[in-house]
């Protein structure tokens, strides 16, 4: 019963979909930290509809959160008992922090990539940058040499603030690697670490708002992005990807979060992977973790946050799931031509 009436206080007005188990969901991670970070990342409740359930939570009198913390007040406890809500586990494995992979042949390139990736242009705003932790970068690389989709491939990166063609290049295992990026900052950044390290990298300023420049359509056998998470933006990446393979057995990596997802929105995505002629062959949940971005006290969550605390740069709160998909079939893709905002949507929490 109390469920019920904190489910209705949340979706009063919220505008984004709150389901009862995101309630559960948001009472396990509250007894396990106070920390309004830990908290989102423990979660797994997408950013804009957890506010609301806190907001419902204090407004009914279970939580609290005087002095920059998050704390279930008597009556909170007493709910969590009576619904018979423990805290939230995490149980990564500590030898590969829950990636489920070693970096293997990778780790010989981690110290060059590491102080290339030091001089990196910054994350801005403009296109929902915040790129991911020079580990992941290293680990994503060993993930597709792991399946297959690297030594030897022709691979395509679309957006690539997180310079997975550079480690990829470092590597020298794959034929060949291009890069479709927007940001004029970083197509001039990697292409002047692959003529400095003479890496087989081809970079081109494209908006991937318009199609696939056709000499780059069907031509590649694998392709990596990390999507901004608008439905629309989503599919955005997820179509230029695919539009990009040769064709069956080709191979398509994406990340994608629960902070800017709710599970109706993952359903949307995988009925679309399986539309297009793909199945999604793995997903590695948490796999990416994502450094602080700089304009973080200006995302679209920021004013709805409970606590305003701005976290340490490296103090890892925004997480994805590393998905692989593979083509069945031909695709089944017809590229179209986008305009205006792909960045928003009703869940968007940090663009
Ligand atoms: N806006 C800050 C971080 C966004 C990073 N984009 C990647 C989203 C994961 N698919």
């Amino acid at each position: 019963m109390a469920l019920k009436g904190i489910l209705e206080r949340a979706r009063e007005g919220a505008g984004v979909p709150v389901a009862e188990r995101d309630v559960e969901r948001a009472l396990a991670a509250l007894l396990a930290s106070e920390d309004i970070w830990r908290v989102i990342d423990l979660s797994g409740v997408p950013v804009m509809a957890l506010v609301r359930v806190l907001y419902a939570l204090k407004d009914l009198g279970y939580l609290d959160w005087d002095g920059g913390r998050l704390v279930l007040t008597p009556k909170g406890r007493d709910l969590v008992a009576s619904l018979g809500i423990g805290p939230k586990l995490e149980l990564k494995c500590p030898h590969c922090g829950g990636r489920g992979t070693a970096l293997g042949p990778v780790e010989k390139i981690a110290a060059k990539f590491r102080e290339i990736a030091a001089d990196r242009p910054e994350a801005i705003q403009d296109f929902d940058q915040g790129y991911v932790t020079e580990e992941t970068t290293l680990h994503r690389v060993a993930f597709m040499w792991s399946r297959g989709d690297l030594y030897g491939k022709e691979l395509i990166v679309l957006g690539d603030d997180d310079l997975v063609s550079v480690a990829a290049g470092l590597t020298r295992a794959p034929k060949r690697v291009v890069v479709l990026e927007i940001d004029q900052r970083l197509v001039d950044f990697i292409r002047d670490v692959a003529r400095k390290e003479n890496l087989p990298i081809e970079v081109k300023q494209h908006d991937l708002r318009e199609p696939l420049p056709p000499d780059l359509k069907g031509h590649f056998d694998a392709f990596f992005c990390d999507p901004t998470e608008s439905l629309q933006g989503f599919m955005v990446f997820a179509e230029r990807g695919i539009a990009a393979l040769k064709g069956p057995g080709g191979a398509g990596y994406l990340g994608l979060t629960h902070c800017e997802a709710s599970y109706g929105k993952w359903r949307e995505i995988q009925r679309f992977f399986l539309e297009a002629g793909a199945v999604i062959a793995e997903l590695r949940d948490a796999f990416n973790d994502y450094v602080n971005w700089p304009y973080i006290d200006h995302m679209r969550s920021w004013p709805h946050l409970p606590v305003q605390r701005i976290p340490g740069r490296e103090e890892i709160w925004y997480r994805s799931a590393l998905i692989r998909i593979e083509l069945v079939e031909g695709s089944h893709i017809e590229e179209r031509r986008y305009e205006g905002d792909i960045f928003s949507d009703e869940e968007a929490a940090t663009t």
